[in-house]
């Protein structure tokens, strides 16, 4: 079977070809993370934006770490399939959007001349949350983090291997040959993302060796903006079957493929300092504030996530959907969302039908969506989807048994040594504080940041008191 590429795009059903010409997109926006995210949601927008307009918008995405993504696409001609799960079935449909395929270690220098040319005028990023290396304890930059010490030390030599170093020195390196305007939109599932966006750079550069870096951060400030932004389409890994059944449609060998749901959001905050695709035009909400959007979108569709994740977990089950076909797994998602609803600011969504649309979006049997994929990263996960929330509650001093209950699954998941997460080691740690399970619900709090949850004596004692059950494989609710 031949693979895909440029030459093979005619012989494709004409619904399965790009909606633009590959050729003719000119590379305006850098993108960091080339995972199936990006070419299932931004990717997309900017495909469709520049069909609509007309404007040669084109990405040119940097894989941060292996450089095995980026040779497969380049391989392809930057071309991969995306196929929109429907539980009637779905038809794979090629997207041209990207212009080119770096690594960030193995490309630094077209990665860094990309990042000062002018005609960048967006850089966007899907890192998910550790790749912005924040310090739980200030939220801003872990300049104790091991590979971020090392970029700090030698940024002057443009060595930095982390995301944010590069994008730092890149910005850096732009403001010193004209500070052409450009915009820098985090797509992370984090609150105020534009913000922690903007904070980890500047502290990269504050805390760099560079002899200019004053006037650096002076000219940042003038022109760089860094827009909030929620994202929003659920996104399974990819699978060997999906490689078959995508090959078999195409009748060539896609080895990049992604699938996702029908569903697809976006919101942006309207604070771009250079131009940008018309994303508007693919139905992008650009809006003055996304914190109505964001909020909904993390503590209720994330955090009923993360609750189905760790609690499915425990009962045996392995996607979303069979966690959904369990008795606990609707009442939950509805739980939780009712549970939450009172912390979540006016102007967004209503809760009770962004509840009931989640339902039927996690229950598409055309999907999927492996629970230990939502569950990997959770040290990260939870403090932006149930903890804000849990803590304003608590304040309140209203109940939260579905969050104690979540809470008790993230707790009795924090052993299984399976589960990637980067504070591995300090959470294995926490189940060495003794037998005593009070303890370790402490020591696990405090470990994500949550001190102050970790000495909320009813809180500990509710989360300790779901455990015995949850061993035993059930989830009671
Ligand atoms: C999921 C998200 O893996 C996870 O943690 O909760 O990737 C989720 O599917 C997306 O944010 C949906 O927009």
């Amino acid at each position: 079977m031949h693979q895909l590429n440029r030459a093979a795009l005619g012989a494709l059903p004409p619904e399965s070809r790009p909606r633009v010409d590959p050729a003719d997109l000119r590379t305006r926006i850098v993108h960091f993370g080339i995972g199936a995210f990006h070419r299932a949601h931004q990717a997309l927008y900017t495909e469709n934006a520049a069909a609509h307009s007309g404007e040669p918008w084109g990405t040119a995405a940097v894989a941060p770490r292996s450089a095995s993504t980026a040779d497969a696409l380049r391989a392809q001609d930057c071309l991969y399939s995306l196929t929109e799960r429907r539980p009637e079935g779905g038809v794979p449909r090629v997207v041209g959007a990207l212009t080119g395929a770096y690594a960030l270690g193995r490309d630094a220098a077209e990665v860094d001349a990309l990042l000062i040319d002018p005609g960048t005028t967006v850089v966007t990023l899907t890192v998910t949350e550790k790749g912005y290396h924040r310090s739980p304890a200030t939220g801003g930059l872990d300049t104790t983090d091991a590979s971020v010490a090392a970029d700090l030390a030698t940024a002057r030599e443009g060595r930095a291997t982390t995301v944010i170093g590069r994008l730092a020195c890149g910005l850096a390196a732009r403001m010193r040959s004209g500070a052409a305007p450009i915009s820098v939109v985090s797509c992370d599932n984090m609150a105020d993302n534009g913000a922690v966006l903007s904070r980890v750079v500047r502290d990269f550069v504050q805390a760099s060796d560079l002899p200019d870096r004053e006037r650096i951060l002076t000219a940042m400030a003038e022109t760089v903006a860094f827009p909030a932004t929620v994202v929003d389409r659920i996104v399974p890994a990819t699978t060997p079957d999906d490689l078959r059944a995508t090959a078999g449609a195409l009748g060539v060998h896609d080895a990049l493929p992604v699938t996702g749901e029908p569903y697809r959001q976006w919101v942006l905050e309207d604070r771009f300092t250079a131009p940008r695709p018309p994303w508007e035009r693919d139905g992008a909400l650009l809006v003055p504030d996304v914190a109505p959007y964001q909020l909904t979108k993390l503590r209720l569709l994330n955090g009923a996530h993360s609750a189905l994740a760790h609690l499915g977990i425990a009962a045996g089950r392995t996607t979303v959907a069979d966690a959904m076909a369990d008795g606990w797994g609707e009442r939950l998602v509805k739980a939780l969302c009712a549970e939450v609803a009172p912390t979540l600011p006016d102007g967004g969504p209503d809760p009770a039908r962004y509840a009931d649309d989640l339902v039927a979006r996690f229950r598409n049997p055309a999907m999927r969506h492996s629970l230990r994929q939502i569950a990997s990263d959770s040290s990260l996960k939870i403090t932006e989807r149930w903890l804000p929330a849990l803590r304003l509650l608590r304040e309140r001093g209203a109940a939260t048994p579905v969050l104690e209950l979540a809470l008790a699954g993230w707790v009795h998941l924090t052993r299984d040594q399976d589960i990637p997460d980067p504070a591995r080691a300090a959470l294995t740690t926490c189940w060495q504080t003794g037998p005593d399970d009070r303890a370790v619900v402490r020591a696990l709090l405090t470990t994500v940041g949550a001190p102050d949850l970790a000495d909320d004596s009813g809180l500990v004692t509710a989360v300790v008191r779901h455990l015995p059950a949850l061993r035993a494989g059930r989830v009671d609710l």
